[in-house]
């Protein structure tokens, strides 16, 4: 394999997967953060049904002492990455309060940089910035720019690619998605096709799973066919394969970190709830992976936190330190055993004032270096 080779070099930018040795790593900051904006690409919604009735999804910046609750909990992560040797870099702080309007579309507030995830993503010395797929996420690489400016001004290795920037014009979504009834959604759950359109390139770096040579992309909300096509065409030619995955039961699918989680070689954490669909699971049978279901979350869905627009299984969205080594949420102690089980070490801290930020642990973080080269796991696709 020529690509990933690591010989004589200072490398600063190098992360092939999710789960090899953490070396340097950006957790989030919630500094400034506002409610999403409703949009046609995400209609926000109370979590509590009742409330729901009476009252509409809040706008502007959420309250100070929510931001500084989860302005804590990602400083205990920080502190947990540092005391197992993890060296931790922070965004800038970005005023998310401001309105935009470009060429094609206004909101009132922007949202949060607490998931670089979402934006940012690591393929061995590439770091690629998302187009991202919601208007009030549009800018959401500014924060990032110091950090990648100064990887790429002191490693001569690091190739830095912004993908195609898209209008977010009223054309680039399907608006009535959001009012489909389940029946409709269960009745089209094969057409894989959700609030935006196919009309121009959209993906979220958060669909996308690095497993050695091999990337697999969720088709979803926030990630279209188009998006898939373009980091087909960006990442192939450098000896990257890109697959297409699609969780047919998932009716609101957004980022493949709560669905389809990889923990080592071998060996993928899965929703037992969003099964990835037969041919797509043969790639992984047929060089030998194993899955294993992810336990009930220790919260229904109906108990996040009540501004949280992700699911109850947050409680898969797990950080790996190392093939051995997988940090999780505190509440989640049936995963915690599963892991146990399968041999990690499995460190726990609270991390539910986060949620309604965007994500959890993996969520929260973009991986800048972990140790290990470009290897290939699907011997059986050669
Ligand atoms: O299952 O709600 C949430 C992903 C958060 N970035 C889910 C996916």
């Amino acid at each position: 394999m020529t690509i990933g080779s690591t010989e004589n070099r200072a490398i600063l930018v190098n992360s092939w997967n999710e789960w090899d040795d953490l070396e340097e790593i950006i957790v989030g900051i919630a500094d400034y953060a506002c409610f999403e904006p409703t949009e046609p690409g995400n209609h926000p919604q109370l979590r509590d049904k009742k409330l729901a009735e009476i009252m509409s999804f809040p706008t502007g910046p959420k309250k100070q002492k929510t931001t500084d609750k989860a302005n804590e909990e990602l400083a205990g992560l920080v502190a947990l990455l540092e005391s197992q040797g993890v060296i931790v870099r922070r965004p800038e702080v970005y005023d998310f309060r401001q309105s935009l309007k470009t060429p094609y579309f206004e909101v009132v507030n922007q949202y949060c940089n607490v998931c670089p995830r979402d934006v940012m993503i690591t393929f061995g010395n590439e770091i690629v910035e998302a187009t991202m797929s919601r208007r009030g996420r549009f800018f959401e690489y500014l924060p990032y720019r110091k950090l990648v400016y100064e990887y790429w001004d002191s490693d001569p290795t690091v190739v830095w690619t912004a993908a195609p920037k898209p209008t977010m014009s009223d054309e680039m979504y399907r608006e009535d998605f959001w009012a489909w009834s389940l029946e409709e959604r269960f009745a089209s759950m094969h057409n894989f096709e959700f609030c935006v359109t196919q009309s121009e390139v959209i993906f979220d770096a958060a669909d996308c799973s690095r497993f050695g040579r091999d990337i697999f992309v969720q088709e979803s909300m926030t990630t279209n066919r188009k998006g898939i096509q373009w980091l087909k065409r960006h990442l192939e030619p450098k000896g990257f394969r890109v697959h297409a995955v699609h969780f047919p039961l998932d009716f609101f699918p957004s980022h493949i970190d709560c669905t389809f989680v990889p923990l080592r070689p071998g060996l993928v954490l899965t929703n037992p709830e969003r099964p990835i669909l037969a041919e797509e699971e043969k790639i992984f049978r047929d060089s030998g992976w194993e899955f294993i279901f992810a336990p009930q979350p220790t919260s229904n869905n109906d108990e996040m936190p009540l501004f949280c627009q992700s699911s109850k299984w947050l409680s898969m969205n797990v950080l790996s330190i190392s093939p051995e080594k997988v940090i999780i949420e505190e509440r989640e102690k049936p995963l915690q055993a599963l892991l146990e089980k399968h041999g990690f070490e499995v460190f726990t801290i609270p991390f539910r004032n986060v949620f309604e930020f965007g994500g959890s642990l993996h969520c929260a973080t973009w991986d800048i270096r972990r140790k290990g080269d470009c290897e290939d796991y699907f011997p059986a696709l050669n």
